[in-house]
């Protein structure tokens, strides 16, 4: 399975988070990455390459969030040391936020403090804080000095990853054999809770939404897009819901982060109307063997109903492993052997979905969360070896 992955990840490197109140350790941290790394290339059962990404600029980024928001992350560090005092060593931690809906239509992005030198300091200073509460949206989301190469550079590893299934897939087509044409995607900082123009949850740059769009714009790609991670894809729900390509599956916990979406009932708008598809599971019917198996169930359900009747021609996931029932951060009781099996499953629709279309569906993996760094590597390994077997 080639791997596309960067060091640059380690540039952002935030030490605390603000969790409801506390500051904590960071849970998002460069080990994450450092440890599946070395677990994928140790593993026996199946050879990962890894591989850097190439860089395609800016523009696909562009093609899914705001020049201003891409802007504010780029100079949010020096804004919060240069105006905020904030210390920079703790990074832009925000505890305040625009919450739009009750700001109303007359709420307005602050400008940028750089671009008009010659108002008052405390004007300037004024605009500093209120960004940082206008495109981040909770004290989780932190910027380092260097964060946005790390952003940018996981963004490149998606598009790579995406890429490459566009030249592997043309390669072999019409295809000959029954290999599976897929990729990892090793992202970090992950993307799925990044909205078009705001940052939370970890999450800056919508990685997957990025490759998404990319495949859709480059390729004329029909793509479904299925989220696993523990935590509803709110960012990705978002920047997608009006629209019918991609489709939008979401399986996660209720009622933990983002704590206000990811419902049933929320199913896409307009066009989009029915490519939005959530199953919120509550967390004490997820956990022991029968809590597994209605995991898998319900997983498989989502992939029959929904993934392999819309016939995309890639397939990416959001493939978070804070499902892990040791997770740290998340936990929805998935053991080792269930993430192979999460693997197999998504796989199984695939084959029907090829059946039917006689076409290879290139298949990307994109990391989104897992914070259990002594178990994560494996659980990745498995969901890759679930997939190709
Ligand atoms: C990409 C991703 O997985 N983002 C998740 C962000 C969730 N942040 C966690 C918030 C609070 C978690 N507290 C867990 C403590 C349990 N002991
Ligand atoms: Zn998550």
């Amino acid at each position: 399975v080639d791997v596309f992955y960067t060091e640059s990840h380690l540039l952002h490197n935030p030490q605390e988070e603000l969790e409801y109140g506390k500051i904590i350790p960071f849970h998002e941290t460069p080990d994450r990455i450092s440890n599946a790394v070395d677990a994928l290339v140790r593993s026996r059962s199946l050879s990962f390459n890894l591989t850097s990404p190439t860089d395609f600029g800016l523009e696909p980024i562009r093609a899914v969030h705001s020049d201003d928001y891409i802007e504010y992350l780029r100079h949010a560090h020096a804004e919060w040391t240069n105006y905020v005092g904030g210390d920079p060593t703790r990074g832009v931690t925000p505890d305040i936020w625009a919450i739009r809906h009750i700001s109303g239509p007359r709420a307005k992005p602050p400008p940028s403090p750089d671009a008009q030198t010659s108002l008052p300091r405390s004007v300037r200073e004024g605009y500093a804080r209120a960004r940082m509460g206008w495109y981040i949206s909770d004290g989780q989301t932190v910027i380092m000095e260097k964060s946005w190469q790390a952003i940018y550079s996981a963004a490149q590893c998606a598009l790579s990853g995406a890429e490459y299934l566009v030249k592997l897939n043309s390669a072999s087509s019409p295809p000959k054999d029954d290999n599976p044409v897929t990729s990892l995607a090793l992202c970090r900082p992950p993307g799925h809770h990044a909205f078009r123009d705001v940052g939370a949850g970890y999450c800056f740059i919508n990685n997957i939404a990025v490759a998404a769009q990319h495949l859709i714009d480059r390729h004329g790609a029909r793509v479904a897009i299925l989220d696993v991670d523990f935590h509803h894809g709110n960012g990705t729900q978002s920047i997608f819901y009006d629209r019918s390509n991609p489709l939008f599956v979401s399986l996660h916990a209720q009622w933990d982060f983002p704590h206000y979406t990811g419902h049933e009932d929320e199913t896409g708008t307009g066009e989009g109307e029915g490519f939005t598809i959530n199953r919120p599971l509550a967390r004490e019917d997820c956990h022991g063997k029968d809590g597994e198996e209605h995991y898998h169930a319900t997983l498989n359900t989502l992939i029959h109903s929904h993934v392999v009747p819309y016939n995309p021609t890639f397939l990416l996931v959001s493939l978070g492993v804070d499902t892990f029932h040791l997770d740290p951060v998340g936990g929805l009781g998935l053991t080792t052997p269930g993430f192979r099996l999460i693997g197999a499953s998504i796989r199984a629709g695939v084959k029907l979905v090829e059946a039917a279309t006689k076409r290879r569906v290139p298949t990307l993996f994109v990391l989104e969360g897992g914070y259990g760094v002594d178990d994560m590597g494996e659980n990745i390994s498995e969901v890759m070896r679930g997939y190709v077997n």
